[in-house]
Formats: C-alpha cells, structure tokens, sequence
C-alpha cells in the first residue's frame, strides 16, 4: 500500500512543492500517495512548515516522523502535542544561499561601500579600509550555516571565531564554547554574525553586556532569529556608536510592523526574512531521500533534539 504523506504548509507552498515532491518519491522509487488532506490517524508521515493550520498533532496516532521545511523549528519543537520524531531542513541550496547573504552583508561593512554608493556628491575623501586579516569576525552559531559562512570568511582572510553549545573542531575558526567561551569569542570582534536557533537557551544573546564586549563601532548581522537580539539593547548601543549598523533578516514579530524603529533607523538594514531560501527542487529530494532511509531502517537524519530545542 502506498505511504500517505501530508503535506502541512500554507496554500502558496503547495504548488511549489507538489510537483517536486512527486517527482522525487518516485525517482527513489517509493509508492507515496502525497495529499493535503489524509485523514489523521492513516497519515504515515508529515511535511511541514509554520502556518495556521495544523497545531494539534494527537491524533496523527500512525505518524512515523515529521519533516520541516525549514531550518529553524521554533515554531513546531515546542508543540506539546507532538511525539514523533521531527527532522529539520538542510540541503546544499539553503546553505549556498546563506553564505552569499552573509558574505554579502559582511563585505557591505567590511568594505565600507554604503559610504560611495549613498555619497556621490563630488567629495573626494579616500578612506582606506583595512584587509579581511586586520578584521575578526565571530559567528554564533557553529550548526551547517554556521560552518559554511565562518569558513567562506575565514578563506577570505579574517581571523574568524566560533561559538557553540558543545565544543566543536572547525578548520580554520578558533572554536568557542560555554558562557566564558562566548565572551571571548566575543571580545574585539568587528563583525558579529548570528546563525543560532531560536531557544530558551539563546534569547537575547546579545544584550547590553554582550554587545559591549565587541569592539567599539562593530557591525551586527543576523539572518538566525528575531529574540537573539535583545532590541532595545541594541537600539541603545546604536545610539550610543557602540555599534556602527546592524543588518537584519530576523525579527521577533514578522513581518516586521510598519512602526518599528528599526525601519526607520539610519543604522539599520531591515531585509526581509529572505537570507536564505529553502528551494523546492533541492528540498523535496531531501525530505524524499530521509524518508526513503527512514524506510529501510536507517536513522532519520537531521534529528531535532526536543531537549535543546533545535
Ligand atoms: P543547526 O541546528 O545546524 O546549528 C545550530 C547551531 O547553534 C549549533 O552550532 C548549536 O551548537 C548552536 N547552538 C544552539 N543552542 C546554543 C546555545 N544555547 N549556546 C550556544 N550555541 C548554541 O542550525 P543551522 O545552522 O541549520 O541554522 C541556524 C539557524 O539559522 C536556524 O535555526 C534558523 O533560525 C536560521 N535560519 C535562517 C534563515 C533565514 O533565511 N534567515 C534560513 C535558514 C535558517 P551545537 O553545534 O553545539 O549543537
Ligand atoms: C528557515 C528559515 O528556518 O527560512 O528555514 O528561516
């Protein structure tokens, strides 16, 4: 009998994914009968991304696992109603997108270019920057994102640190861990980029005392999530030049209101929650290829740890 596979997401995700999805079961050879509609207690697994929708899970008694289509889970890890074993999304596009965008932002800064894009006013005013090597970076966050843009920066030449819950081995990032760990890591840095989940454990990391570890006028960019950041901490720190700008994809309520300082602030760049895109071709091959092991008995890869929320 085929595998009854739902899919849970909004409408507009739907049309991206039916096709894909399709194709992919049937290129691994797995019989999937793929609907938005089975009823719950014959539904054998579920593709999920943040909506309306579905919030109780109970009665999906038959489920075997859960396959988000995003990276971060905050949405679903701490669902009560959910048993069953949960997988978040990684794939090579979201990956590839993310180290465009942070590379990106963290050339905007390190570069200084906003100061000739914004100014052609006929002043010529030569200010060198310095090389990547005179610049240290940290990123929190050393999961798959976090790696793949703290190595990219490294290759370019900054001393790069890195940060995580448990101690890590990273070519080329000198690794950080623990609360000493973070203000270390922390300490000087020029450039903080933040590629953490959104957990009891990691809100408001940086706040008024952690952001005054890094060095005087230092640039913020966040494509991980809104609560990371204590907001009125960093409005302050802006203010006071503690930090020179910070580029933001995340927010705490998104979209991000109309009225929110942070729109209309000179010193930061809001773009919206598009840092990295989870792609539908690459995507369902992933969900299609975990499913297909889970099938055969293999482990789920990866495996959401409820207990650490991420
Ligand atoms: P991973 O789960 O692979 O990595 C998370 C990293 O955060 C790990 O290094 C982990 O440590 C570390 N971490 C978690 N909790 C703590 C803590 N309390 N203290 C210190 N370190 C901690 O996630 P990804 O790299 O795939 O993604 C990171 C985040 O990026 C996502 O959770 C999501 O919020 C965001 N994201 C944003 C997108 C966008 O478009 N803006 C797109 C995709 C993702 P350890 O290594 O020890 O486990
Ligand atoms: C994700 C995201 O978590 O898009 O995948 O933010």
């Amino acid at each position: 009998m085929a595998l009854r596979v739902l899919f849970a997401a909004r409408d507009a995700l739907w049309s991206e994914y039916e096709s894909p999805l399709t194709a992919a079961f049937a290129d691994l050879g797995l019989d999937v009968d793929l609907a938005r509609d089975h009823a719950p207690d014959v539904t054998d697994y579920i593709i999920y991304a943040p909506h309306d929708g579905l919030e109780d899970f109970s009665p999906y008694v038959n489920c075997k696992a859960i396959f988000s289509l995003w990276a971060g889970v905050e949405r679903i890890v701490t669902n009560r109603t959910l048993t069953q074993p949960l997988a978040k999304m990684v794939n090579p596009d979201l990956t590839a997108g993310m180290v465009e965008w942070v590379t990106g932002h963290v050339m905007r800064h390190h570069l200084g270019m906003d100061r000739h894009i914004l100014d052609q006013s006929g002043t010529w005013d030569p200010v060198v920057p310095p090389l990547a090597q005179d610049r240290p970076v940290v990123v929190l966050g050393l999961g798959t994102l976090g790696i793949a843009c703290a190595q990219t920066l490294a290759r370019l030449g900054f001393p790069v640190r890195g940060w995580s819950r448990r101690t890590k081995s990273v070519d080329g990032v000198v690794c950080y861990s623990g609360d000493k760990g973070l203000r270390i890591a922390l300490e000087g840095a020029e450039i903080a980029v933040l590629l953490l989940p959104d957990t009891p454990g990691t809100t408001n990391i940086l706040n008024t005392e952690t952001l005054g570890l890094l060095a005087r006028g230092a640039f913020i960019i966040n494509p991980g999530r809104g609560p990371l950041i204590d907001d009125r901490a960093l409005l302050r720190a802006l203010g006071d030049g503690q930090i020179a700008h910070a580029t933001l994809d995340v927010f705490r309520v998104e979209p991000l209101p109309k009225d929110h300082p942070y729109w209309a602030h000179p010193k930061v760049t809001v773009t919206p929650h598009i840092a990295a895109e989870t792609r539908p071709e690459t995507a369902a091959f992933e969900v299609a290829r975990n499913l297909a092991g889970f099938e055969k008995g293999e482990p789920l890869q990866n495996l959401v740890d409820r207990s650490v929320g991420y």
